[in-house]
């Protein structure tokens, strides 16, 4: 199957560092298909779903849904789309997610995106976005933050050291990132 041969870009950082924004810019440019891990399992939880009740208690508390969950929506999503580039926007969150994604769906990613803006930045972005997310309020904000640094940042880590990780200032306008986005010269290629 196309997909299982395709090229996919992995795209982290910080709880609003602008992962959905820059993704929503680059579809526009290139031939890429984005998901966002996150839409993924709200629209799971909106679903039905039997896990419903599960990922919607794991998000309220900013907490990582098992990479099983994750992995299979994702598998779904990228099979169904016919496309074979994609953006995954906010995966793997930890170690278990990547090692899982690699086990299940056999795909490296080409490389990684990562937005780095600090803390400070982050919180005033999702506290101002008011789009009825249960998980932004300052507690939670809090706590997504926290399993960011403690969980996320070793996979940032370990895609450096496997030279793969394109590093972009997260905390400009969002014209300035993706000026920077584009700069990379990387998508188009890839
Ligand atoms: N904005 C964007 N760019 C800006 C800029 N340059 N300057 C000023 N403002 C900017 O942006 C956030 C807000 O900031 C928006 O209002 C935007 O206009 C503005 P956005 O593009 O939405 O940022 P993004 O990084 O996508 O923020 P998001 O809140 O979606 O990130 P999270 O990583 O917190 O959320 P996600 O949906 O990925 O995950 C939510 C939860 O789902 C997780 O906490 C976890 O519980 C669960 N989850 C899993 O368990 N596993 C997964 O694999 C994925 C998610
Ligand atoms: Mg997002």
């Amino acid at each position: 199957p196309r997909w299982k041969n395709s090229t996919v870009v992995f795209v982290l950082g910080g709880p609003g560092s602008g992962k959905g924004t820059q993704c929503a810019n680059v579809v526009q440019h290139f031939r890429y298909t984005h998901f966002s891990a996150g839409d993924l399992l709200r629209a799971e939880i909106r679903s039905g779903s039997e896990f419903g009740a599960m990922i919607q208690s794991t998000i309220a508390e900013g907490r990582i849904v098992p990479s099983e969950i994750t992995v299979r929506l994702l598998c779904k999503a990228m099979k169904e789309s016919g496309n074979d580039k994609f953006l995954i926007d906010g995966f793997p969150r930890n170690e278990e997610n990547r090692i899982v994604f690699e086990n299940v769906a056999k795909i490296e990613p080409a490389f990684v995106l990562f937005f780095d803006c600090p803390e400070e930045e982050l919180e005033k972005r999702i506290m101002n976005r008011n789009q009825g997310r249960e998980d932004d309020n300052i507690e939670t904000i809090k706590k997504r933050f926290k399993v960011f640094v403690e969980s996320t940042l070793p996979i940032v880590s370990y895609y450096e050291s496997k030279g793969k990780l394109r590093k972009i200032n997260g905390a400009k306008s969002s014209e300035e990132v993706f000026e920077e986005v584009k700069d990379h010269h990387i998508l188009g290629i890839a």
